[in-house]
């Protein structure tokens, strides 16, 4: 195979991190060849697993997420897509490439969309506990409101990966949206953090994404014991577990960005998007919150509407 060859004194980037204090790599676009790292892993033959939830409402971006995940998600490797949904018949009929497989996971709904979301964690553990760690040797938990647009590969295989947030990567740590109250198991002291890592997307090898998702659930329940609920839900556990059990590899904000954000000149592709959610949601919040009008003042367009209703700033505050 032939490729420009490396120098130790030619970074391939100035303009970023490459690499943590820990001495994991950071991923970024312009840092890697996909042509070594696709010939290096195909000798290994791994299956790597996806898990991600549709349910209720959510299960309208199943298209979208597997359509997109078929072309741009470890293409040509061997992948099983794990669909969590409450309702197997809405999940689309989408014509997978050969080497992709999904599997459609019935689960039971909750009225509170935290509920969903933190119960993931425990999901997962259960399921890497009965099926999973027999079948794939990577595992990969992502949102499902989310598009593809460019190649996500095997530059994210990792023992342990976290994706960097794309609202938080130049954050002072002080002013990231971690837990600092200490009553919670999410808890980080002042004067501590690293990156702020989003919970759409983390995994790593199954036995240790099957160790973060037991110890925050573990969080996540001992906090429902005493009346608490972390900040940000699963996502201040996952922050947590990942500041004392350091990632192996970090994905930079291009494997997660945020659609409500202006892109900066470092971030030079958008792998992965969130979707935004439509108007008609919009509309019905907008009535069912009639009674709170005045935290609408400052939305001057109905576009800074739409950002506010699903910021996750409007999340907390509703
Ligand atoms: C943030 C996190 C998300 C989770 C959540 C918890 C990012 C980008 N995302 O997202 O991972 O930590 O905060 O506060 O950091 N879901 C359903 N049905 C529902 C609600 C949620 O299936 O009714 C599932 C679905 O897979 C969705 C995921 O839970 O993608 C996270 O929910 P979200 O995307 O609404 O949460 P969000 O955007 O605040």
């Amino acid at each position: 195979m032939s490729y420009p060859q490396p120098f130790v004194d030619k970074p391939q980037r100035t303009d970023v991190l490459l690499v943590s204090p820990w001495l994991a790599p950071i991923v970024w676009e312009g840092t890697f060849n996909r042509d070594i790292l696709n010939a290096q892993y195909r000798q290994k033959n791994f299956v790597v697993g996806v898990a991600t939830f549709a349910v209720k409402k959510y299960v309208r971006f199943i298209e979208g997420f597997l359509g997109s995940a078929n072309k741009f998600f470890l293409s040509g490797h061997r992948v099983n897509f794990y669909l969590f949904t409450d309702h197997p018949e809405k999940v689309p009929s989408i014509n997978l490439a050969p080497e992709k497989r999904l599997f459609i996971i019935p689960v039971q709904n909750y009225s509170r969309w935290q509920d969903i979301s933190m119960n993931r964690m425990d999901i997962i553990s259960n399921h890497i506990h009965s099926h999973w760690r027999y079948e794939v040797d990577y595992l990969y938990s992502m949102d499902i409101d989310v598009q593809m647009f460019e190649h996500i590969g095997v530059e994210i295989i990792d023992t342990l990966v976290g994706t960097i947030s794309s609202w938080q990567y130049t954050k002072p740590r002080d002013s990231n949206s971690y837990e600092r109250h200490p009553e919670s198991r999410a808890a980080i002291p002042h004067g501590e953090g690293d990156f702020y890592y989003a919970a759409s997307f983390y995994g790593g090898s199954v036995s240790e994404v099957y160790k973060l998702t037991t110890a925050c659930f573990k969080g996540v329940t001992e906090d429902r014991a005493n009346g608490i609920e972390a900040k940000w839900h699963e996502e201040s556990h996952l922050n947590k577990y990942l500041l004392y059990h350091k990632p192996t590899r970090l994905l930079s904000p291009e494997y997660y960005w945020d659609e409500e954000l202006i892109r900066p000149r470092i971030i030079r592709v958008k792998r992965l998007s969130s979707v935004r959610k439509d108007l008609q949601e919009l509309e019905r919040l907008t009535l069912l919150l009639g009674g709170l009008r005045e935290l609408l003042v400052p939305c001057s367009s109905l576009d800074s509407l739409v950002s506010f209703f699903f910021c996750r700033e409007a999340k907390c505050v509703l």
